[in-house]
């Protein structure tokens, strides 16, 4: 199977500083690929291998670095 993406509405993102710590705590996650924070849409877009990895753990991820999704 191949890698997913998916968008995560993350509105605390303010800062190209929120943006790298967003990158820091998804991207340390095994089975992640691209994680693209934007301070301007409030979203972040995470690649994923869904073996894996899961939205769920990803969720978690944001959360324990203070940067819930809705
Ligand atoms: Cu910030």
């Amino acid at each position: 199977m191949g890698m997913m993406s998916k968008m995560f509405e993350v509105p605390r993102i303010h800062c190209d500083g929120c943006e790298r710590t967003v990158r820091g705590a998804v991207s340390a996650l095994p089975g992640v690929g691209k994680v693209e924070p934007s301070h301007l849409t409030k979203k972040v877009l995470v690649e994923f291998d869904p073996t894996s990895v899961d939205e769920e753990r990803i969720r978690e991820a944001l959360r324990a670095a203070g940067y819930p999704a809705n």
